[in-house]
C-alpha cells in the first residue's frame, strides 16, 4: 500500500487509485516518480540514480592433457558426457589433444569449471585411466 510519509494532508487524491488493485510500478520507478511518500512531504521528490551492474564473471578454461595410455574412445566419451559436445566435436577435441598435448573442452565460471575437473578426474580414476583434467584462468 502507498505510504504517506507524515501527517500532512495530501494535496491531491490521485494516489487513491493505487491503493487496492492498480498495477504497481517497479520499485525504482516509484522512487523517481512519486512524491507522495517522499521524506519532505508533498511537493518534494527524492531522485535516485541506479547504477547498472556490468561486472563480468571471471572465466576459466577446462583443459585435458594427453597421455600414452588412455584410450581415444574413452577421451571422446568423456568430452561428450561432461562437456555436452556431440560425437564429432568431441572427436575433434580428443584428436587435437592427442596431437598437441593439451586442449580446451569448454569455458565456465569458477565453480562450474571446478566441478567439471572433479567429475572428469573421478571418472578417469574409476576406470583406471591416467587422463588428466585441469582448469586455467582466462
Ligand atoms: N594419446 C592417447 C592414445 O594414443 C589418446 C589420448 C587423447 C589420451 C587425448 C588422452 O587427453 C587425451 N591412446
Amino acid at each position: 500500500m502507498t505510504a504517506i510519509a507524515n501527517d500532512t494532508p495530501p494535496t491531491q487524491l490521485s494516489f487513491l487509485g493505487r491503493l487496492a488493485h492498480a498495477p504497481r510500478m517497479a520499485d525504482d520507478d516509484r522512487k523517481r516518480k512519486g512524491d507522495n511518500g517522499a521524506p519532505g512531504g508533498p511537493g518534494t521528490a527524492v531522485i535516485t540514480k541506479t547504477k547498472t551492474q556490468t561486472k563480468k564473471p571471471n572465466l576459466y578454461r577446462v583443459l585435458i592433457l594427453n597421455d600414452d595410455y588412455t584410450p581415444m574412445e574413452f577421451v571422446t566419451h568423456v568430452i561428450e558426457r561432461f562437456f555436452g559436445k556431440d560425437h564429432e566435436a568431441a572427436t575433434r577435441i580428443m584428436l587435437h589433444v592427442h596431437h598437441h598435448g593439451i586442449g580446451e573442452c569448454g569455458t565456465y565460471t569458477y565453480e562450474v569449471a571446478e566441478t567439471k575437473v572433479t567429475q572428469v578426474m573421478d571418472f578417469a580414476r574409476k576406470h583406471q585411466h591416467p587422463l588428466q583434467c585441469v582448469m586455467e584462468k582466462k
